[in-house]
């Protein structure tokens, strides 16, 4: 199982984490997906790595910007947020 972290740009609400969600999660061997619009970050939980261009066409698909890819989320213990207060 792979956990993926993306930034995405341009969600607003949770009207636009749902269709972020929506989109991606229709990618084949995704699992789950956790967007949060208030941080714009975007975990992909998936069976087997997810090429970065098929995430971004996806979240473009829902009307928004793939900002980053690729970051692997908790994969090695990292950080205690994922980087998000820069502890990464
Ligand atoms: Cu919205």
């Amino acid at each position: 199982m792979t956990v993926t972290e993306y930034q995405v740009d341009g969600m607003t609400c949770g009207h636009c984490e749902k269709s972020v969600q929506e989109e991606v999660g229709s990618i084949g061997g995704v699992q789950d997906v956790q967007a949060e619009a208030k941080s714009g970050r975007m975990i992909v939980t998936s069976e087997e790595p997810v090429a970065p261009s098929e995430v971004a066409a996806a979240v473009e698909d829902a009307g928004y910007k793939l900002v980053s890819a690729g970051m692997p989320s908790g994969a090695t213990g990292g950080g205690c947020c994922g980087g998000s207060c820069g502890c990464s």
